[in-house]
Formats: C-alpha cells, sequence, structure tokens
C-alpha cells in the first residue's frame, strides 16, 4: 500500500489521525497542494481528481475519500476500531462523517476557497476551473457557527459523539475545529460541552 497525502491539510488530517490512533503505518509520498503540486501529471495520474489523500492499494485500485481508506484500514486493521462495535454505532459514525464534511468541512472551505490570491479560478478542490463567488463566505460562515450549536447540543449528554469511546466522528469533528481556525472562526463561547470535548479528545489522540 501506498499513501499520497499532506498531512496539514484537514481531509489528509483526518487520515492521518485515524491511522496514527490504530499505529497503521503505510509507505508515503507527499503532494504538496501549498506548491500545487496535486495536478502533476505523475499524480493526476493516480488520482484524476487531483486531491488528497489517495490511497493505492498492492493490486493497484485507489481510493481516493477518506471514508473509503478509512473504511478499508479498519477492515485490515481491526485493531482498536474507530468505525463503531455495533451495526448502529456503525450507521451512526457514518452519518456523522457525511454531515461533519459537508455541514462542517465544506463551510469552512467556502469560506476559505472564496476569496484571496492562492484560490482564485479554484473555487472548488481539484482540477475543475471555478471562479470565486464571494457571497458564499457569508454562506459557510452561518452554516459552520449552526454546525458548531449542532455539536454542542448532540455532546450535551454524552463524552463521545457515538457510543462510549472516540471513534471516526470525533476525528472529523476535532480536524473540524481546527480548520475553522484557518479562517479565524474558533469554537464559540457559548459552546462548553464542545470546548471541554474538544480538549478531551485533543488528548486522547495525542495532539
Ligand atoms: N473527497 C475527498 C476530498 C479531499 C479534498 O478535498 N482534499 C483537499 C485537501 S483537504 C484537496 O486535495 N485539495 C486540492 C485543491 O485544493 O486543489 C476526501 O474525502 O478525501
Amino acid at each position: 500500500m501506498k499513501l499520497y497525502t499532506f498531512e496539514i491539510a484537514p481531509n489528509p488530517r483526518r487520515l492521518k489521525l485515524f491511522m496514527q490512533y490504530k499505529g497503521i503505518a503505510i509507505e508515503t509520498e507527499t503532494i504538496n497542494i501549498g506548491e500545487k503540486e496535486q495536478f502533476a501529471e505523475s499524480y493526476k495520474a493516480i488520482n484524476p481528481s487531483c486531491t488528497v489523500p489517495t490511497l493505492v492499494l498492492d493490486d493497484g485500485s485507489t481510493l481516493i475519500d477518506v471514508i473509503s481508506a478509512c473504511l478499508y484500514l479498519e477492515s485490515v486493521y481491526p485493531d482498536k476500531p474507530l468505525l463503531g462495535s455495533s451495526p448502529l454505532e456503525q450507521a451512526q459514525i457514518v452519518g456523522w462523517d457525511h454531515k461533519i464534511f459537508v455541514e462542517g468541512l465544506t463551510a469552512v472551505a467556502e469560506m476559505l476557497r472564496n476569496r484571496g490570491e492562492f484560490f482564485q479560478g479554484r473555487g472548488l478542490p481539484g482540477g475543475a476551473e471555478v471562479e470565486q463567488i464571494p457571497a458564499l463566505i457569508e454562506r459557510g460562515q452561518k452554516r459552520l457557527q449552526a454546525f458548531f450549536q449542532v455539536l454542542e447540543a448532540n455532546l450535551a449528554e454524552r463524552d463521545y459523539l457515538v457510543g462510549d469511546g472516540i471513534s471516526l466522528a470525533d476525528i472529523d469533528a476535532f480536524v473540524l475545529c481546527d480548520f475553522a481556525g484557518w479562517v479565524k472562526e474558533s469554537i464559540p463561547e457559548d459552546c462548553t460541552q464542545l470546548q471541554s470535548w474538544y480538549q478531551r479528545v485533543g488528548k486522547e489522540l495525542g495532539e
């Protein structure tokens, strides 16, 4: 197996924390998206979407989404499960993963990508030419703030988003809280449950 990634970017970081917690080590090559290396022909041949991470399996199959890489790795490395231990938990974790990606990570990405020179003509990740739409900055901010409140409400009576222990859902939400800092947003002061969850989960992840 070989992993192509850029660990400080949010989606690669979700996978990094997942592997770190489970103690999985895979041959890794850095694709520096800050230097636009994802657009090199050699990488495009591996992942035509020009996004990171990409996990290439021994038979040459490629997994280009964090959730698919995590599902695969959880099957191959079942110790320290992060995708639930019952059908219900598994379903809830995948549900959170989807929600956090759409309502949280995408909200921050909208704020980040629709301003500034670096993302000009790159309103969406990957190779498609998409002009910036500044109105999306405000929409992203509102969406993120609303989502922080959703997380807060769900953590009011529980220590983790799903079940009794840490899961990919917590990793996704943890990465989201840090990614928000890229657009100068942070966990709101009134989200006290989310604040203490963030501290606890960070320690558990060794971050
Ligand atoms: N569907 C992918 C999304 C991956 C993604 O959007 N990665 C971003 C980094 S966080 C990227 O590669 N961006 C490339 C770009 O900005 O052109 C996943 O779930 O892993």
